[in-house]
């Protein structure tokens, strides 16, 4: 199923008489301020987020997982639900494959696919925290932190297929996301666990292509429940420094204990240069997968605060591959993607919003209620009139998810693949 302009033009008329004095009212107030509201829109326009292959179908937890109809049951489907997202809200032009859940048949065809929808192939992502079949070895405890040498091999050869896989379809990186760690006190010697997975990823790193990034993942708990072998952002820090240039750190939202100051860690990581990578979700209590923005709206704003600075200043920083990596198990998965989209595009347009020089001054004056007002007053903006411009020019959909609601697209989903398909991977 494609959506084309024509389709979309027909839906936006609905909308657009409520959208034009909104639109007006809003860039007429910001530019009294002197804000650039042009060049705001056209950030918006180029803002992509990858979508994963893993979020298309509906998440499950360890207790189950409960089906949603018309899921994608083949990578082209998948790419085709990316099609369809990115088609209303031009922001998800590119797509991150899981291998070995995602791995192309045909791949002429799938890069076709893709190019016809507008899609990109964004970092590809190794799985070394579950057996294949047939497999030799087992990761039950550990893959690149194993004591035994052969599992370590066997995870080391499993990246270097995904990097041949990535290479085929046009990505330019490689996320590493270990489960790597221990249940019990005793179980590591965290000392050997982290020599051999600094020592893994060393291999890695020199076996990819020179344009190629290495993308880091930390979390600190979870499957393991005692230790993590890259349990923190100095952590992978570290070991992205052992392996060269172009390895980084990735951040993911809901890799942190309860509280932690994210935003300091983003600015940490791009004063050094080294922030490649960003998982978008959101959370409550722990690496909850929940929708972006939906429970800690203003961290998201802090967050953002602080990649936009960091995008204006650090040039040793990459503009990092954006990625949501959320997957909820009760919404439809191509609703949950649109309303993550869209709270991302509100932090990121907040952020832009902030008086810089004014902060940078109030600053310096120690004023410290100034400062914080500054924040808030950007934060505190309804900036859905900018987006959903910056949707209309780019020939998307005014209102994403009322229009997927209206066009019965779930319904047309169903009918096309059934009720009972369920997600490769899932
Ligand atoms: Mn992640």
């Amino acid at each position: 199923m494609k959506l084309n302009a024509e389709i979309l033009n027909e839906q936006n008329r609905r909308f657009i008489k409520t959208h034009e004095p909104e639109y007006h009212f809003l860039a007429d107030k910001l530019e009294k301020r002197g804000v650039d509201i042009k060049q705001i829109i056209e950030k918006v326009q180029e803002l992509q987020v990858a979508i994963p292959s893993w979020a298309l179908g509906a998440g499950g937890t360890r207790f189950g997982r409960f089906s949603y109809q018309g899921e994608p049951a083949s990578l082209e489907d998948k790419i085709s639900d990316v099609g369809l997202i990115h088609a209303l809200t031009n922001t998800a032009g590119a797509i991150s494959l899981h291998i070995p859940w995602d791995v192309p048949g045909d791949v002429k065809a799938i890069k076709e696919l893709a190019a016809s929808l507008g899609i990109e192939f964004d970092a590809v992502n190794s799985n070394t925290f579950q057996d294949q079949p047939n497999m030799k070895k087992s990761y039950r405890f550990g893959s690149l932190c194993n004591t035994d040498s052969a599992v370590r091999e066997l995870a080391i050869q499993h990246n270097l297929e995904v990097i041949d896989i990535g290479k085929k379809l046009g990505s330019k990186s490689l996320t590493v996301w270990l489960a790597d760690g221990s249940n019990f006190p005793g179980q590591h010697n965290f000392q050997e666990a982290l020599q051999n997975t600094q020592d893994s990823l060393q291999h890695i790193y020199k076996s990819m292509p020179d344009d190629w990034k290495l993308f880091v993942e930390y979390k600190p708990y979870e499957p393991n429940f005692y230790s993590t072998v890259i349990q923190d952002w100095g952590t992978s820090l570290m070991l992205a420094e052992a392996c060269g240039d172009r390895a980084y750190t990735l951040i993911d939202l809901g890799h942190h204990l309860p509280n932690t100051n994210i935003e300091q860690i983003v600015a940490t990581l791009m004063m050094k240069g080294k922030l490649g990578g960003f998982h978008f979700n959101d959370s409550k209590y722990g690496d909850d997968d929940l929708t972006v923005g939906s429970v800690k709206p203003y961290s998201l704003f802090l967050i953002w605060n602080e990649l936009v600075y960091g995008m204006e200043n650090n040039s040793n920083n990459p503009i990092p591959a954006w990625m949501i990596d959320a997957s909820h198990n009760i919404k439809d998965p191509l609703e949950d993607l649109l309303q993550s989209l869209e709270a991302i595009q509100i932090a990121y347009v907040q952020a832009l919003l902030v008086d810089q020089n004014g902060l940078r001054e109030a600053q310096r004056q120690q004023d410290v209620t100034l400062s914080q007002e500054i924040l808030q007053d950007a934060f505190r903006t309804d900036v859905r009139p900018l987006i959903r411009e910056a949707r209309l020019l780019s020939n998307a959909a005014l209102e994403p998810l009322l229009t997927y609601r209206a066009l019965n697209l779930r319904g047309q989903l169903i009918k096309e693949r059934g009720s009972y398909t369920v997600a490769s991977g899932l």
